[in-house]
């Protein structure tokens, strides 16, 4: 399997996962139709599948002109998301392949949308990889606009937090740098947060991604992913992982760099 990342418009990416040996390709939230579409010829790929994580336009607003640039294409999305051009509705466990040895499953983690989707994918001899759309960003996740904080700990901490972890994890956003800032200000103390964010400075200097990250990088400097931690509970005054949650993403929406 291999993975490209397609930097959209400001901070935004899609993606093309390619099953090297048949050739089959999936897109994941190809808001830039055309770039989605370069990548597919440079690489001598067939499209067969959009992956859309959830409903909102910087994400699913490519799907009816891929749809009419690629006829015959199957986009998947969230049953209950209402995403543009879906053709065939994802519940939680569904699964696709591409080719014989690309296996994608369909993990339902909402509270940002109701219906938010994150894709699993897993091939033979190598880590694993998943596109969590604006669920789990590297460092953060996303606002909570459809759902509620107990909702977003299951999306993260359970079923996300459960993935092997090497899993390698591919975003809808380059959000890093902010996002470790706001981390380093919710516990000065974690070295590794510290560290990440020198390096995610680096990246962004150089004009280069900062994904993927893994699912055990994100335990390790993800606040969002912490708050089962006592420490980190009591630093922020509360006392459960739900409340905590909670806690963190109201500091989140409200704070300036
Ligand atoms: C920034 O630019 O640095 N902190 C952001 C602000 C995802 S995009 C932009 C922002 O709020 N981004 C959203 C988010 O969840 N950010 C996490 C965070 O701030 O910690 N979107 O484009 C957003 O989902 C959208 C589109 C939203 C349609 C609602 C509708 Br309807
Ligand atoms: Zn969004």
């Amino acid at each position: 399997m291999k993975i490209h990342h397609i930097p959209c418009r400001g901070d935004k990416y899609a993606y093309l996962i390619i099953d090297e040996s048949s050739k089959e390709a999936a897109a994941v939230d190809p808001v830039e139709p055309e770039k989605l579409l370069q990548a597919v010829n440079e690489n001598g790929v067939d499209l067969k599948l959009v992956l859309t994580t959830h409903h909102h336009w910087d994400h699913a607003g490519g799907n009816a002109k891929m749809k009419l640039l690629v006829p015959g294409i199957k986009v998947y999305g969230g049953s209950i998301d209402n995403v543009e051009g879906c053709t065939d509705k994802l519940e939680n466990g569904d699964k696709l392949t591409l080719g014989a040895d690309v296996n994608i499953l369909s993990l339902h983690t909402p509270c940002h949308t109701k219906g938010h989707i994150s894709y699993y994918v897993t091939s033979k001899e190598e880590d694993p990889a998943v596109f969590t759309g604006d669920t789990l960003f590297v460092a953060g996740c996303g606002r909570f606009f459809e759902g509620t904080a107990e909702q977003m700990y299951q999306s993260l901490c359970v079923t996300l937090g459960s993935l092997p972890k090497p899993t390698r994890v591919y975003c809808g956003h380059e959000y890093t740098v902010e996002n470790l800032q706001f981390a380093l200000a919710v516990e000065p103390g974690n070295a590794r947060t510290a560290q990440k964010l020198l390096w995610a400075q680096h990246q962004q200097k150089e004009n280069l991604p900062t994904i993927p990250s893994t699912i055990e990088e994100e335990l390790e400097t993800n606040p969002f992913m912490r708050v089962d931690l006592p420490e980190l509970q009591t630093s922020v005054g509360c006392h459960s992982p739900v409340e905590t949650m909670q806690e963190i993403r109201r500091r989140k929406d409200h704070w300036r760099g």
